[in-house]
């Protein structure tokens, strides 16, 4: 930010490391969603603030971003915020019902609703995001590096047709079918929002972001070559293209297809420097086909969160083995859960640290 005083320098970089593929003093780990339900100062915060409130004001933002920190010897933070914060920017009202998730009462049902959409001064309604991010690197103290994020296309437009989280997916997944030009008109009027967002996320302090195509689970391989890869390619490209024209540094970005275990190798080739899994993919099989110039990150199954300690730290270990030390970030394959037990936390990281 201009006229803005110097963030602190960066301690730890092994994330930033990993991702580059540098040597590592340590296989670095943070965990999806590892500020939220599962820690009882959050549920305390929640109590006396709405969701989006906290999204909304940086220094509640940065206080949530802190909690896992202050408790775990965790290698990144991740601003706190939501995918569904693009939806709102484009004018679309957005609810967080305690124990449902998501509401957006007034969904995109048919072609016509796009006309609701307000692209126009969208990244200018996410400001707050930035805001968030600049004072959460003062916050930071250059402990560990801070992940900016976002939703990818085909995951907000499936959030926004639904009207919220859904099993199936059913009526976006029609949409491809019935519309497949208006499909395209949506997914690459997201595109553009999101690559705004990302810009001004790198530009106010983020560090590295990733891109999180969750309900890639709900599409064939065929649906997420033609639906999903196109609009992730582009946006890596676009980011990459404007940082670079801008004189910006460019910064690692890791993209997360949960259930897209099936194009690896195609998602290798989008650019992107970091590839996520979720744990149904096998950790060795994954890296034969992406390469060695691809870092991996993942991919403990967050139920085993529930196992007791000493099964954990040994699934832990033996994850990471297969891994192994170079262009690894140890994570879990996806958020962790609301009744995780704290006690999980601090031996995962224990585990990943002291594996190799
Ligand atoms: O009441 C509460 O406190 C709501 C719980 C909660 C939290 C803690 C929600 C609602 N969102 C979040 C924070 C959040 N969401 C983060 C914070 C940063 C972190 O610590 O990791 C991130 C990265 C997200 C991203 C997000 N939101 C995703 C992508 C990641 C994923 O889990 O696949 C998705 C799909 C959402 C939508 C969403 N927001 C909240 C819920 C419960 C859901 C999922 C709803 C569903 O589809 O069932």
């Amino acid at each position: 930010m201009k006229d803005a005083k110097p963030f602190p320098v960066l301690k730890n970089d092994n994330l930033l490391r990993a991702a580059r593929g540098e040597v590592v003093d340590r296989v670095p780990v943070w965990v999806m969603r590892q500020a939220g339900r599962y820690l009882p100062e959050f549920q305390e915060l929640r109590k006396q603030h709405d969701f989006f409130t906290v999204c909304r004001t940086p220094e509640l933002a940065c206080e949530v971003t802190m909690q896992p920190l202050r408790r775990f010897d965790l290698d990144a933070s991740i601003i706190f915020s939501d995918i569904l914060v693009i939806p709102q920017a484009l004018g679309i009202t957005v609810e967080m019902h305690a124990g449902v998730g998501p509401v957006l009462p007034q969904p995109i049902a048919v072609p016509e609703d796009l006309k609701r959409l307000t692209p126009d001064g969208a990244l200018s309604r996410l400001s707050y995001v930035g805001d968030a991010i600049t004072m959460m690197r003062h916050k930071l103290e250059g402990r560990v590096p801070l992940i900016g994020f976002t939703g990818a296309p085909w995951t907000l437009m499936g959030y926004m047709i639904e009207g919220g989280g859904s099993k199936t997916m059913s009526k976006a997944k029609a949409w491809l079918n019935d519309y497949p030009e208006d499909s395209k008109l949506f997914l690459n009027l997201l595109t553009d929002a999101i690559v705004d967002y990302l810009e001004m996320q790198v530009k106010a302090g983020a560090q590295m972001l990733q891109v999180f195509e969750s309900s890639a689970e709900h599409l064939s391989k065929e649906q997420f070559l033609q639906w999903g890869a196109p609009y992730l390619k582009r946006i890596r490209d676009e980011l990459v293209d404007r940082l670079t024209k801008k004189a910006i540094p460019v910064v690692p970005i890791t993209l997360f297809a949960k259930g897209a275990g099936h194009s690896l190798k195609e998602q290798s080739e989008l650019g992107y420097d970091v590839i996520g899994l979720d744990w149904t993919v096998d950790p060795i099989e994954a890296r034969s086909v992406v390469g060695p110039n691809i870092t991996l990150q993942g991919n403990l199954d967050p139920q085993d969160m529930y196992r007791d300690p000493d099964e954990l730290r040994n699934l832990t270990t033996e994850m990471v083995h297969k891994f192994g030390k170079s262009r690894y970030i140890a994570n879990l394959g996806h958020g962790i859960t609301p009744q995780t037990p704290i006690t999980s936390m601090e031996v995962l990281v224990e585990a990943v640290h002291k594996a190799l």
